[in-house]
């Protein structure tokens, strides 16, 4: 109580930079507001009940590959405090949870072993709390922690094998929480994972060329291409799965999530406008268009030839499976800039290398919006209107969530707790993005809810616990948990107490902000 009333104040101080007031009435009822986060990130108990080991323990364990040298190990250790985090969720005022089940946690060797029941009871427990708190499930079944076992026996991605094991975790998840859990995402960002694990080498399997990287093997020019195929089928067989067994007695929604960053031409010229579209091809509608219209985009097909698989009969019959819903997790905006008319110099980051388009964050040295801690993230919130327009357009305004949004905080021993507390960059952040969001919508985009990246600090992959994206604050060495600044903004918000609407002399009306 005595920490609301500060962060109230707080709050009240640091309305002069927000630019807009918004208002939970501006959405329907039914719209699902609420937190993400992710099993590896948070969960920590990395062995604890029979669990066996992901890509991302292992990978986590080699030196280089993460920032600081930290792991998932621990965490935040959501596995034995969840209780406590449904609590957290539940004085900010949410409808609804995005989380991700751990595979090797409910299926420790795949298909080839036992279900671990130890693992379904926590998942069912968690579960149960939420429902219990009116807060309704929105899961994940695989945000990026495969177990390793499947690494080792067939190459995961890269082989059709995983098709297979994908849907049957999907039955096995489907039939132990379906009855509760009613929207469901089969996979978190293949887009990014795929062009990381095969493309530039910085996540597992840490595959990548010679001309990229220091990976041992792997070929960059094809590899992201097969494992995307796979993803695809992966995505088709759980759904198929659901609609033939489950769907009609559960009623429940099931998408598919990509990352999904905007992209602004570099310079006012046709080839780079041009390079806008490829980039959003070669990287949203590259998943997108096979499960909603049976093919690869044109100018994929156009500049790859045979690198790019081509769907069989059969599997274009799986395809017919399609999705409910498209998740968009948006974070920024990138400038785009073309490379088959004009020189670009290559560097191991260009993971859109092969779509001839080379990105950078800054025209003429000027950032393309305010900085955070994050390399290439800065704020950008008209981008978010500007993507959802985009998939709106692409895909017929198929019904769309906001899976994540989220700001980065950099956290090191100079930086105090205090400070990460007050985060007014994130409330502005969030506050703006929102707005944005609210202008498509008015344009008739058919958003369902939006989820906040992250309830918690957490695990930011390759950047540990270096970054920090939590409504609340953890202390990495206590494990204990303090509600920022941000946190007291959404739970506001949501329960429509707004002290940015009483105090809204000093702002201007949504939809101002200005886009370039
Ligand atoms: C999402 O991924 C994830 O779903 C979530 O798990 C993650 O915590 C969240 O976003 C925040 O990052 O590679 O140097 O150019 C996005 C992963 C990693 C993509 C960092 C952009 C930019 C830094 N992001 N990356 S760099």
């Amino acid at each position: 109580m005595k920490r609301a009333s500060v962060g109230l104040v707080l709050l009240l101080q640091l309305m002069p930079s927000i630019n807009c007031i918004l208002d939970r009435s501006q959405f329907p009822d039914s719209f699902l507001f609420g937190t993400a986060t992710s099993s590896y990130q948070i969960e920590g108990a990395y062995l604890a009940d029979n669990k066996s080991l992901s890509i991302w323990d292992l990978f986590t364990k080699i030196p280089g590959n993460i920032r600081d040298g930290s792991n998932g190990d621990i965490a935040v250790d959501h596995y034995h405090r969840y209780m406590e985090d449904v609590e957290l969720m539940h004085s900010l005022g949410v409808n609804s949870y995005r989380f991700s089940i751990s595979w090797p946690r409910v299926l420790p060797s795949g298909r080839f072993g036992e279900i671990n029941h130890a693992g379904i009871e926590f998942y069912n427990k968690l579960i149960n709390a939420l429902i219990h708190k009116g807060i309704q499930p929105f899961v994940t079944l695989n945000h990026w922690d495969i177990p390793q076992e499947l690494e080792n026996r067939y190459g995961t991605w890269l082989n059709p094998q995983i098709q297979e094991d994908f849907g049957y975790f999907a039955d096995v998840c489907f039939r132990a929480f379906g009855d509760r859990v009613k929207y469901w995402v089969t996979i978190n960002e293949p887009n990014l994972t795929v062009l990381f694990g095969y493309f530039t080498g910085q996540y597992p399997p840490h595959h990548c060329s010679k001309l990229v990287g220091e990976c041992q093997p792997g070929d960059s020019k094809t590899e992201p291409y097969i494992a995307a195929h796979n993803v695809i089928l992966s995505h088709a067989t759980a759904v198929g799965i659901y609609r033939k067994k489950y769907q009609v007695e559960q009623k429940g929604m099931i998408g598919i999530v990509l990352n999904a960053f905007w992209y602004e031409p570099l310079r006012n010229l046709p080839a780079d406008r041009l390079a806008v579209q490829r980039a959003l091809s070669f990287y949203v509608a590259w998943i997108l268009d096979p499960i909603i219209y049976g093919e690869y985009p044109p100018e994929m097909r156009k500049l790859l030839g045979s690198s790019l698989p081509t769907f069989s009969l059969e599997e274009k019959k799986k395809l017919e499976n399609k999705l409910d819903f498209i998740g968009i997790n948006h974070y920024t905006t990138l400038y785009a800039k073309d490379c088959m008319f004009s020189p670009c110099d290559f560097d191991s980051h260009q993971w859109l290398w092969n779509a001839s388009v080379w990105f950078t964050a800054e025209r003429n040295g000027i950032p393309v919006g305010v900085p955070t801690a994050m390399p290439r993230f800065h704020v950008v919130p008209y981008g978010l209107e500007k993507i959802v327009s985009y998939v709106k357009e692409r895909y017929n305004n198929t019904p769309m969530f906001i899976t994540e949004n989220g700001y980065p905080q950099g956290s090191n021993h100079n930086v105090s707790t205090e400070d990460l507390i007050n985060d007014s960059g994130r409330v502005e952040y969030l506050s703006n993005y929102l707005d944005s969001l609210t202008v498509a919508m008015k344009h008739g985009a058919d958003i369902r809810g939006y989820f906040i990246w992250s309830l918690l600090d957490n695990f930011e992959w390759s950047f540990g616990y270096t970054l920090r994206f939590g409504l609340y604050h953890v202390d990495f060495n206590t494990l204990e948990r303090m509600p920022k600044l941000s946190a007291e903004w959404y739970k506001q918000f949501l329960t429509g107490t707004n002290a940015l609407k009483e105090k809204g002399s000093k702002s201007q009306k949504c939809g101002t902000y200005v886009t370039n």
